[in-house]
C-alpha cells in the first residue's frame, strides 16, 4: 500500500489534492504537512518546514512513507518581493525531497511546474513544449531548474519523478497563495459578495488557465500512468483553457449583471506578459491521455454552484 507524503497540503492545491488523495488511498496512508498546523484537517498532518532535510528524513523514514508530492513553493508574484529568498525556498526544498527520495527509495515524486518557465521569446499561442526556457521570474526560473534536476535524478538514480508545467488553477475550494493568475479566483468572491472588483492584469491580458477538478485529475492520471509511456522527464504542458479578464468578466456579468470590474495593473502585469497565452499539450494528451472537462463556461457555472449562488 503506497504512503504519501505531500508538502505544502495546506495551500491552493495541497488543500484539494489531500482530500482527493484521502478518498483513493485511505486517510490513515496520507501525512499532509505544511509550515504551520491546520486545525481544520482531518487525517495525519504534521508541522514540516521543508527546507529542513533531518525534518523531512525523520517523517519519511518513520512514517514509511513511498511516494511524496512536493507541492511546497514561493510562487510568482510574491516571489518578485523576495528573489533570493524565493530561490532559496524553491530550490532547498526540492534538493532536499530530491535528496531524501533517493536515499530512502521513494517509489515515486510529483513536483509541479509552471507556465511560468516560459519567457518572452517564446511562442505566445499554442506554446510547444520544447520551447526554449528563459523565465522572466525568479520563480520561473527555480521551476526550470527544478525540471531539469528532476530530469538528472530521473537518469542519474532511476527516481520516478512525474511533473506538470501547470497553468493558473481555479477552484473553488481554496484561495490561491501569491501568484500571477490569483485575479481569476479573487474574481468570483467579490462578485458573490456583490463588491467591485478591481483587476491587477489589463482588460486584455490572456493567461492559460485550468479548473481545479481537472488539475487534480491530471496529476493523479499522470501519477497513475504506466512509466514506460511517459517521454518527457522534465514536465508536461497542460492547459484546460484560456481567457483574458475582460471576457470572464463579461461571461460573470451574464449571471450577476450588476457586476463591476476596473483595472488597475500593477508589477504582475509584467509577469503576465512574459507568459504564454495559451499551451499547446500535445504531448499529455498523446502520453498519458490527457482530456480536459472543463472549458470557460461549464467552469464558471461550476464555481457559482459551489460558491453556493443560485444560478439564474
Ligand atoms: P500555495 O502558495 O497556495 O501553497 C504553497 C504552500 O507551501 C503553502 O501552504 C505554504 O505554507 C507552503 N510552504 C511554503 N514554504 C514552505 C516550506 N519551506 N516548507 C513547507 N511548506 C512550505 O501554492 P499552490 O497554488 O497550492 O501551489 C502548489 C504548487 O503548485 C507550487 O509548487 C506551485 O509552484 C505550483 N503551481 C501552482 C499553480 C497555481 O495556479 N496554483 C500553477 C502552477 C504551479
Ligand atoms: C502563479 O501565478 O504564480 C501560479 C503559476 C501559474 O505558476 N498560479
Amino acid at each position: 500500500m503506497s504512503k504519501i507524503l505531500i508538502t505544502g497540503a495546506s495551500g491552493q492545491i495541497g488543500s484539494v489534492l489531500s482530500e482527493k488523495l484521502k478518498e483513493k488511498y485511505g486517510t490513515e496512508n496520507i501525512l499532509a504537512t505544511d509550515l504551520h498546523h491546520n486545525p481544520d484537517y482531518i487525517g495525519p498532518f504534521e508541522v514540516l518546514d521543508v527546507t529542513d532535510f533531518e525534518a523531512l528524513q525523520t517523517l519519511v523514514v518513520n512514517k514509511g512513507i513511498t511516494q511524496i508530492y512536493h507541492l511546497a513553493a514561493i510562487l510568482s508574484a510574491n516571489g518578485e518581493k523576495f528573489p533570493l529568498n524565493t530561490w532559496d525556498i524553491n530550490m532547498k526544498t526540492f534538493f532536499n525531497v530530491l535528496e531524501v527520495s533517493r536515499l530512502h527509495n521513494i517509489e515515486k515524486v510529483f513536483y509541479p511546474s509552471s507556465i511560468a518557465v516560459f519567457g518572452n521569446n517564446v511562442e505566445r499561442v499554442d506554446t510547444p513544449q520544447s520551447s526554449n526556457l528563459t523565465p522572466s521570474t525568479v520563480y520561473g526560473m527555480s521551476k526550470v531548474a527544478g525540471e531539469n534536476w528532476a530530469k538528472y535524478y530521473t537518469e542519474k538514480y532511476g527516481l520516478d519523478i512525474r511533473s506538470i508545467r501547470y497553468p493558473g488553477i481555479i477552484g473553488y475550494q481554496s484561495l490561491p497563495g501569491g501568484g500571477t493568475t490569483d485575479y481569476a479566483v479573487d474574481i468570483f468572491h467579490k462578485a458573490i459578495n456583490q463588491e467591485e472588483f478591481e483587476c491587477f492584469l489589463g482588460p486584455d491580458t490572456m493567461l492559460p488557465m485550468i479548473y481545479m477538478d481537472d488539475a487534480i485529475r491530471a496529476t493523479i492520471e499522470l501519477m497513475e500512468a504506466p512509466k514506460e509511456k511517459l517521454r518527457i522527464k522534465t514536465s508536461y504542458n497542460l492547459v484546460g483553457m484560456s481567457f483574458t479578464p475582460e471576457t470572464l468578466a463579461s461571461e460573470i456579468q451574464q449571471i450577476h449583471p450588476n457586476f463591476k470590474i476596473r483595472y488597475q495593473p500593477d508589477y504582475r502585469q509584467q509577469i503576465a506578459d512574459s507568459w504564454p497565452m495559451s499551451i499547446d499539450d500535445t504531448d499529455a494528451r498523446k502520453d498519458w491521455d490527457w482530456q480536459p472537462k472543463y472549458g470557460l463556461k461549464r467552469m464558471i457555472q461550476d464555481m457559482f454552484v459551489n460558491l453556493n449562488t443560485p444560478m439564474p
